[in-house]
């Protein structure tokens, strides 16, 4: 399988707001360099680097004025003397005034954001602009040379980005550009799949009155787990993309076979949606060490979870999205890939 990758991704590191304290963010740059140095190991196939796509293919997914936000955000934070990353501190929850960005680098870092997990640092709009390159690059590789998978080593991740706010370690949501992409070059029903432990909220709310682009998304129950506030099975879609959206949020402690039913029942709604282009955000959060979440998947696990994708047999891109355990990262992404290709 082609993997495209980006060393740009090493721009982008900081910290995040966890149990009460600033520490170093889970998502650190030697995740997307473990998994490629598997990728390099196993012999996956051949690497490339990104290519450069313009601004308006980050716009179909997004707003204008949030990739403005995300472009200068760095540079009004700096111009006030503060040299240490940038973070939220006040959102505009439910009767605060949600429509008017605010002039001051602190209102808008709170307006265009859901949480204090997006650090915005010197590097970090080089990053995901990469991070979104690579994701762009591995799906025109898939559809210019008619290859039938494609693996984006992404990162930053992008599944909790919505239209207008960035959240849970995510800028751009990757995969959501990846999928407009798709629909520009003459595909009718994308399907995106979401394997990460978190419900994959900004992918969700960015096609939740479509009828173009299915979302199907297993993860942690919000009951229990972040973020909290999205990824209800009661969560359908609206208009008319009421139908095409569907959640399975599984226990706390869920192993591999309760697992495998929820993904073969997203695959039968999938392959119901007739999709004829499928992206799965691929986060390997459901791991049984995972540092933040709690799903038991062992590493043999996902060669199968990676067979059962591959049943729905229409092109597939891969984008990376979690995995925080660093140490098998590597393993766990490349035994979906390995799966999906029926290499084991
Ligand atoms: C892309 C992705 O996987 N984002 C996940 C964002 C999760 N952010 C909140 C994590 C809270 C974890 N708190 C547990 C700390 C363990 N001491
Ligand atoms: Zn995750």
């Amino acid at each position: 399988m082609l993997t495209v990758f980006s060393s740009k991704h090493h721009l982008h590191h900081g910290i995040e707001l966890k149990d009460g304290l600033i520490g170093p963010s889970f998502e650190k740059p030697q995740r997307a360099d473990t998994v490629l140095d598997r990728v390099k190991m196993v012999q996956l196939g051949e690497i490339i680097g990104e290519r450069e796509f313009d601004r308006s293919c980050y716009v179909q997914a997004h707003s204008e004025r949030y990739i403005s936000f995300l472009e200068n955000a760095w540079s009004e934070w700096k111009a006030l003397g503060r040299n240490y990353d940038a973070l939220p501190l006040v959102w505009p929850v439910r009767d605060l005034a949600i429509s008017q960005e605010p002039n001051f680098i602190d209102g808008k870092l709170g307006f265009y954001s859901m949480d204090a997990g997006c650090p915005i640092t010197a590097g970090t709009w080089e990053a995901i602009k990469a991070s979104a390159d690579t994701a762009l690059t591995a799906c025109e590789e898939i559809i210019k040379k008619n290859i039938k998978s494609a693996f984006a080593l992404c990162r930053p991740p992008g599944h909790h980005a919505a239209r207008e706010y960035m959240g849970g370690y995510c800028y751009l949501n990757n995969a959501a550009i990846a999928a407009e992409y798709a629909l520009t070059q003459g595909f009718k029903k994308v399907a995106i799949l979401d394997v990460d432990f978190h419900h994959g909220n900004g992918t969700q709310t960015i096609f939740y009155d479509r009828d173009n682009v299915f979302f199907a998304s297993i993860h942690g129950h919000p009951r229990d787990s972040y973020p909290y506030f999205s990824g209800f099975e009661s969560e359908l879609g609206i208009d008319a993309g009421l139908g095409f959206n569907a959640n399975f949020p599984l226990n706390k402690g869920t192993k591999w076979i309760d697992y495998k039913k929820a993904l073969e029942s997203s695959l039968v709604k999938i392959k119901e949606y007739g999709a004829d282009f499928l992206i799965i955000s691929l986060g390997v959060d459901t791991f049984k060490d995972d540092p933040i979440s709690h799903f038991c998947l062992e590493s043999t696990d996902y060669l199968e979870m990676g067979r059962i994708i591959s049943q729905i047999n229409q092109p597939t891109l891969f984008v990376m999205e979690g995995g925080y355990m660093v140490d098998e990262i590597g393993i766990n992404v490349v035994n979906t890939l390995l799966g999906f290709e029926g290499k084991f």
